[in-house]
């Protein structure tokens, strides 16, 4: 196996084309990173699965894309990767008023895991993360009036 390179986009590439990892037994279970892809349209849903599994600590590669036509400002799209447990009613009310802040609600920081921006047509956003705490995390677009039908979740193993 190569050694290990620093250009992100190499590196995913290496991983993907080489998936025998004989070479060495005695070094800590490293996940292959995970890419989870969500195409937002102008129905206010995200096309294809919208339901994951993650391990914990996995390196997560989210790449986002508005794949619709309506104007940003009538149909932006982002996606927020949440805290289990978070109020989904309250923080959709918060990320309404957010609207400066492209609908990331400051106030809600903590229960944030990780989130893309907010895209128009033909946009697309590529975030980092892992997650390390099991469980159920909801991700939803928080556009105002979005999250109703914008949703899915990573459940970390
Ligand atoms: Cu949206």
């Amino acid at each position: 196996m190569k050694k290990l390179l620093f250009a992100p986009v190499v590196a995913v590439l290496l991983i993907l084309s080489s998936c025998s990892k004989k070479d060495s037994d005695d070094s800590p279970v490293i996940h292959d990173p995970i890419t989870i892809e969500l195409k937002g349209n102008d129905a206010m849903q995200f096309v294809g699965t919208t339901d994951f599994n993650v391990k914990s600590g996995q390196d997560i590669n989210l790449i986002l894309t508005h794949i619709g036509q309506l104007p940003k400002e009538a149909m932006g799209h982002n996606v927020v990767v949440l805290k289990p447990g978070t109020n989904l009613d309250d923080f959709a009310t918060k990320a309404f008023q957010s609207r400066e802040n492209d609908y990331i609600p400051a106030t809600f920081a903590s229960s944030i895991v990780a989130h893309a921006k907010l895209l128009g047509p033909g946009e697309s956003d590529a975030i980092k993360f892992k997650i390390e705490t099991p469980g159920v995390h909801t991700f939803i677009c928080s556009f105002p009036g979005h999250y109703g039908t914008m949703r899915g979740t990573i459940t970390v193993k």
